[in-house]
């Protein structure tokens, strides 16, 4: 597309789609006119992948997941379809600023962490690769909450990236499918119906998700809630106009926020029926999709692979056995056999409160039918294994990481440690039962999004080194190698890195006012707040490093920017004081005379998807820190790396394999081992000797104690001190000393800047294998048995 045909473009979509002129035009509506100017291309390439799926009979893959973290859209799909010159030539000419029209689009926050941000790289490389599939997903009205500080505290507001427009989805209310709750069931011989007494409306919206250089398209459909009956008239007219809303509000409630407060008996309720919706209609789009092109529902195995992202879609199992067995008349057994052949469970945490389980009474009341049938699936699994007490529901409550596990053909981890820890821990005896069930994928990250587009002056360094061909054969970037032996070539890289943190150095200044030297260490821990990802070790060591510049300020201290982001849960308190102590470390700390040359504290709120793609590129280290054993994976981790910066961290994860890649030298290693933390965490009194041993820490921790960073109220942390003192679950009391040790390290070798830069450009040349196209082709070989299509480049 030549600059003027997208201006010209532009213009056409900015006066008759956005109703605008030229004059009267805001950001918002060039925004919208740009990204309809480029949507316009995408959709030819996405019938064009569409159509060959249906002509070519191809097997498709689903991938349901309740959470899609997607983020900005327009620039992604700019540079996917190699439209950045003439987009950049068009705006220019009309006089429009790039980066405010990037920054005018709001963030899609549908998703929480790693797991939604994984599901929307996944879309990704599976239409770069031209794999058919589909991702569905719940079209959240606010999404996951967005934070701001309030005196330091999280205060939770809701995302409203809904008020405007959204550019790129397009509604299908012809695809609208009831899906029914509670009621009674009528059984018939083994069969049964089920009458609901409550039914809503499933309605799908469609965004088209674009590979590499256009060559294919998928598509990502969301549901949004709808009710069966919307506004009551008679009602209404009756002069009782809330009740006449209410239906409408009620259904509304379902796809409004992502995770609900579970707390309260409604927020469980909540969430479930969020859960049964999602996958109801998922399965029936699916079977409804599949019954158009075949009659024998047989082949489904052979034509669909439905991957069920955690364990909340996994009542996917139950329900596609109701269908096929109570309205197709497939024998149970086959049915079983069918779904199972069908569905494949990716389990993301070992961690005990986070596989989900749900009470018997509640399922049996929201999902009768369900309920009977999940009994009946663990009857056949006896019988087939003749054990007797491995059941998805006992102890009163259905275990759907169980559920997840038996109704599926295969289960992934989503790191080789953590795959060997399902196998040796929560899954042990199912395990036993099935060994060939449990495979590894380790997870990845698009370097489309997470290179290419997030670090340009990185990415223009590596293409013009080493060719283009990295952006979708990430393996490529091992041909950086031999430069990362050339002073020269170091040198570029290290304007590049330095040039990153001068911008964020700036952003940081303009949004936070709070001034930062771009030429400290910019170690950066962003990822959810959680007491075993540990920001609270990293806090800790904090306070400690200021204690010391403080006793001895002129001893040539190497100057720390410290920064943190992630959102803590509205009900997680303990996370949230963890997060309230950064702010009040921040306070004091940045105004300390004799310190703050050496040792700033930065913590963002609202750390989304746009915020990493400004601070990852900018980071020399990379804090990851969880309790080993803990972290499924990480995939911050992978780009940081990727990105040029070194990693501090335990042997949890992804970190094993990425230091293994990168090279044991090149990473600064401390702490326990999984192994250890089990032993260890067994031997009373384990967090008391670690603080007996160590002065710093029993500094650190007294000075927070005392009210150090709160003297209007010292005992604010005590929940914090107390537990690390007494108690100290996720050992981080017994890891400083190591972690402590593992910093200095990093003080010394960033001394030598040259070899600093050396070993982070060796981080880019051997992160190429945590491509998340390395990763769905695991998945397609190891899981879904599917083939991608043979790509066309674009004309
Ligand atoms: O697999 C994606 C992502 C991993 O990288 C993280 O390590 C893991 O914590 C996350 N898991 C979840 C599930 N619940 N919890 N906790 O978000 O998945």
């Amino acid at each position: 597309m030549t600059s003027a045909e997208m201006k010209a473009a532009i213009l056409h979509h900015l006066v008759y789609t956005q109703g605008k002129d030229a004059v009267t035009a805001k950001t918002y509506d060039w925004r919208m006119a740009l990204s309809y100017a480029v949507r316009d291309k995408i959709v030819d390439r996405w019938f064009e992948a569409t159509r060959r799926a249906y002509a070519e009979k191809r097997k498709r893959v689903y991938y349901l997941s309740l959470e899609f973290l997607i983020g900005r859209l327009l620039k992604d799909a700019i540079i996917n379809m190699r439209l950045e010159e003439s987009v950049l030539d068009a705006l220019k000419d009309l006089g429009i600023e790039w980066e405010e029209i990037i920054e005018d689009e709001p963030d899609a926050a549908l998703g929480n962490g790693g797991l939604g941000r994984l599901a929307a790289c996944f879309m990704e490389s599976q239409a770069t690769l031209g794999l058919p599939a589909m991702g569905y997903g719940i079209r959240y009205e606010n999404g996951l909450f967005r934070q701001r500080f309030e005196d330091g505290r999280q205060v939770e507001e809701p995302e409203d990236w809904l008020n405007q427009a959204h550019a790129w989805e397009f509604a299908r209310p012809e695809v609208s499918i009831d899906i029914g709750f509670g009621g009674h069931v009528q059984e018939i011989g083994s069969r049964a119906n089920w009458y609901p007494s409550e039914v809503l409306i499933a309605r799908a919206h469609d965004t088209p998700v674009i590979g590499w250089k256009g060559r294919w398209g998928n598509t990502l459909r969301l549901w949004e809630a709808r009710p069966m009956h919307g506004f009551d008239l008679a009602r209404f007219n009756r002069g009782d106009h809330t009740a006449a809303a209410e239906p409408e509000a009620m259904a509304r409630t379902l796809s409004r926020v992502l995770y609900p407060d579970d707390h309260t008996e409604q927020g469980k309720e909540l969430r479930l029926k969020q859960e049964f919706f999602h996958t109801a209609a998922s399965i029936r789009d699916i079977l409804r999709r599949f019954e158009s092109e075949y009659d024998d529902l047989r082949l489904l195995p052979k034509k669909a692979a439905i991957q069920i992202n955690d364990t909340h879609p996994a009542i996917a199992g139950p329900e596609l056995v109701r269908i096929l067995h109570d309205e197709r008349g497939i024998d149970f057994e086959e049915a079983v056999g069918i779904a199972r052949n069908t569905i494949s469970y990716t389990n993301h945490t070992l961690l005990p409160e986070a596989l989900e389980t749900w009470g018997e009474a509640r399922m049996g009341r929201l999902l009768p039918r369900h309920m009977q049938l999940i009994d009946r699936i663990d009857d056949l699994h006896r019988r087939e294994t003749g054990t007797h007490d491995l059941n998805a529901h006992h102890d009163g409550k259905v275990h759907m990481g169980t559920l997840g596990f038996i109704m599926a053909h295969k289960v992934n981890g989503v790191a080789a440690l953590h795959t060997e820890l399902m196998k040796s821990t929560v899954f042990k005896d199912l395990h036993e039962l099935h060994p060939e069930k449990i495979v590894n994928e380790t997870n990845g990250v698009t370097p489309r999004r997470w290179l290419l587009s997030c670090n340009p002056r990185l990415s223009s360094l590596i293409t013009d080194s080493i060719g283009d061909n990295w952006v979708d054969h990430a393996e490529d970037l091992k041909k950086l190698e031999p430069f990362t032996e050339d002073a020269g070539w170091i040198e570029k890289f290290t304007a590049a890195k330095h040039a990153n943190k001068v911008d964020l150095s700036n952003w940081i200044a303009e949004t936070l006012e709070i001034s930062v030297d771009p030429d400290s260490i910019f170690d950066i821990q962003v990822k959810r707040i959680h007491e075993y990802k540990r920001q609270h070790m990293n806090l800790l060591e904090t306070i400690a490093y200021w204690l010391e510049i403080r006793d001895n300020p002129n001893a040539g201290w190497t100057p720390r920017v410290k920064i943190f982001g992630g959102k803590a849960f509205p009900n997680y308190i303990y996370a949230k004081e963890m997060v309230h102590l950064a702010n009040d470390m921040a306070k004091v700390m940045n105004s300390d005379p004799l310190t703050s040359r050496f040792l700033k504290v930065v913590f963002p709120p609202n750390y989304n998807v746009s915020l990493a793609e400004r601070l990852i590129p900018a980071a020399d280290l990379s804090e990851q820190i969880s309790t080993a054993g803990k972290e499924a994976s990480g995939t911050g981790n992978m780009k940081f790396s990727l990105n040029g910066a070194l990693t501090i961290g335990t042997l949890d994860g992804a970190n094993v394999e990425i230091r293994e890649l990168v090279g044991a030298e090149n990473f600064f290693l401390f702490g326990m081992t999984a192994e250890e933390v089990m032993t260890h965490r067994a031997e009373a009194g384990h967090a008391a000797r670690a603080i007996a041993a160590d002065p710093r820490l029993a500094r650190a921790l007294e000075t927070i104690r005392s009210g150090g960073f709160s003297p209007e109220e010292p005992g604010r942390y005590h929940m914090i001190t107390d537990n690390l003192t007494h108690h100290d679950y996720f050992m981080v009391c017994s890891d400083f000393t190591d972690y402590w040790r593992a910093q200095r390290d990093v003080d010394a070798a960033f001394a030598d800047k040259a070899e600093w830069a050396r070993v982070a450009a060796l981080n880019t040349a051997r992160t190429g294998w945590f491509s998340s196209d390395r990763t769905i082709r695991g998945y397609m070989r190891d899981v879904w048995d599917v083939e991608a299509a043979p790509l066309v480049d674009l004309a």
